[in-house]
């Protein structure tokens, strides 16, 4: 029988979810408008006021939010309290520019954990499991975001962080631990830790792990579950909009369900910024309307997915993000074809041989794009013969281009050649930009 964390909630009428959400929309607007001078600017430079939004689809007339303005408002600019009412903040470092800050007051908080308690009970953990969590804590929001969420959950949370893996896995077979919170990449370093201390899964008391903070292809969850002996769930979230638990897949692997009673999602065209059609892919917008430190007006996360608003098998109705493929400003523009790395992952992990370690390396050569995919192959397949080798080149390559229209350069590598990740995985070195 499923279990939910809070039923009613999780399982409500959608024209019941859709008037809690206007509701609670329309006093995030009156909020943002008399708390917030960047807001109250933006709607009146569009001639906007609070008392024109009325329906949920009036949203779409705001303006968008993106991490500029987070930027440009940096740090606190963008909070909608006194700062009394901020119990903590967190800080994304991002790859350029300055980092951005996010705070949370109490309720904030309690909102998340409920959250990710929520998403506790989806992966099957109850109050007597063990739940590791192996997310860096500090300002990343994945630590201390698990965290809470397991310890109003009820769990025995264990504040692993991350990194120290041998440790990690110690801790994991002392206290017997039954679930495993960190990136996907991180877990599967994790597995191959654990051969080379001389365990096997069967070792562990693992039963399932709450994965996300990166994208990962259905190879790689293959490849968890298997070297694990768990069920992999994948867990999204960003810490613009919260942190980990703004969604998570249920046991039926078909989308990962948005809490929507503290979150409207809407899907827009990358390039015109309208909204697509039911069930199009597109750039995921997200407007919070529980929080109250750090409320986001139509956050565009630039995560590409589309939404299913189908009432799920589990029973919940809340609506189901595809896996994100990547972020739009991830994708890489190959000789002008667009590929998403978690594509290309997709196509190696479908063959047999190849190793879920791999790096993209992108580069221009005479005006021509190049790319060229390393991998790592186990050791037999290296020492084999070239015709071996070239065979399996050859299999990699027609893969990639029936399947992503690309051809690339493959260069084997030798195991443990491609560093091992503790946190977010580094997959693509773009030489272009340099
Ligand atoms: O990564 C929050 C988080 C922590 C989520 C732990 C899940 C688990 P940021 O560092 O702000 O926050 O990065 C957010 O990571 O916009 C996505 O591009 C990517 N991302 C997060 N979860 C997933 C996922 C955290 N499950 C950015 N699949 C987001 C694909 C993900 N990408």
């Amino acid at each position: 029988m499923e279990r939910y964390w809070n039923k009613p909630i999780e399982t409500m009428e959608r024209e019941q979810l859709r008037a809690v959400q206007l509701e609670k929309l329309l006093a995030t607007i009156q909020n943002v408008y008399a708390n917030v001078p960047h807001y109250r600017e933006k709607m009146r430079a569009k001639g906007m006021l609070p008392g024109d939004i009325k329906t949920l689809d009036n949203l779409h007339d705001l303006p968008i939010t993106t991490k500029q303005d987070l930027r440009d408002t940096y740090p606190f600019g963008l909070f909608a309290v006194p700062m009394e009412d901020i119990v903590r903040i967190h800080a994304s470092s991002g790859t350029t520019g300055k980092q951005t800050v996010v705070g949370y007051t109490r309720n904030d908080i309690d909102m998340w954990a409920d959250c990710m308690a929520r998403c506790l009970t989806m992966a099957g953990a109850d109050r007597s499991s063990r739940v590791q969590v192996a997310y860096g804590y500090g300002l990343f929001t994945g630590g201390l975001g698990a965290h809470y969420g397991t310890e109003k959950f009820g769990a025995v949370t264990v504040p692993a962080s991350s990194g120290n893996t041998q440790r990690q896995i110690t801790m994991m077979i002392d206290f017997g631990v039954t679930h495993l919170c960190c990136t996907p990449s991180y877990a599967l370093n994790i597995a191959e830790v654990l051969q080379e201390m001389g365990y096997t899964k069967d070792d562990l008391n693992l039963k399932a792990g709450c994965f996300g903070a990166e994208p990962w292809s259905d190879g790689m969850r293959a490849e968890i579950e298997n070297r694990l002996g768990i069920r992999a769930y994948d867990i999204y979230g960003l810490s613009e909009v919260m942190g980990p638990a703004v969604a998570h897949e249920c046991g039926h692997h078909n989308g990962l369900h948005i809490w929507e009673d503290n979150f409207i999602a809407e899907i827009t065209d990358p390039d015109t910024g309208m909204p697509v059609r039911d069930g199009q892919t597109g750039d995921l917008v997200v407007t919070t309307i529980s929080k109250e430190g750090l409320p986001l007006i139509r956050y565009k996360t630039r995560d590409i997915c589309a939404l299913n608003y189908e009432t799920c098998e589990c029973g919940r109705t809340h609506a189901r993000m595809s896996k994100p493929a990547g972020r739009s400003d991830d994708m890489l523009i190959i000789r002008g074809v667009n590929v998403f790395p978690s594509q290309i992952e997709s196509v190696l992990l479908s063959i047999e041989e190849v190793l879920p370690h791999y790096q993209i390396v992108v580069d221009r050569v005479n005006n021509a794009d190049t790319l060229t995919v390393e991998i790592e192959i186990s050791e037999t397949m290296f020492t084999d013969d070239v015709k071996g080798i070239e065979g399996f080149e050859k299999k990699i390559n027609n893969r990639m281009n029936s399947v992503l229209g690309i051809s690339a350069k493959i260069r084997f590598v030798e195991p443990k050649t491609i560093a091992r990740s503790e946190g977010k995985a580094k997959r693509v070195i773009d030489n272009r930009k340099i």
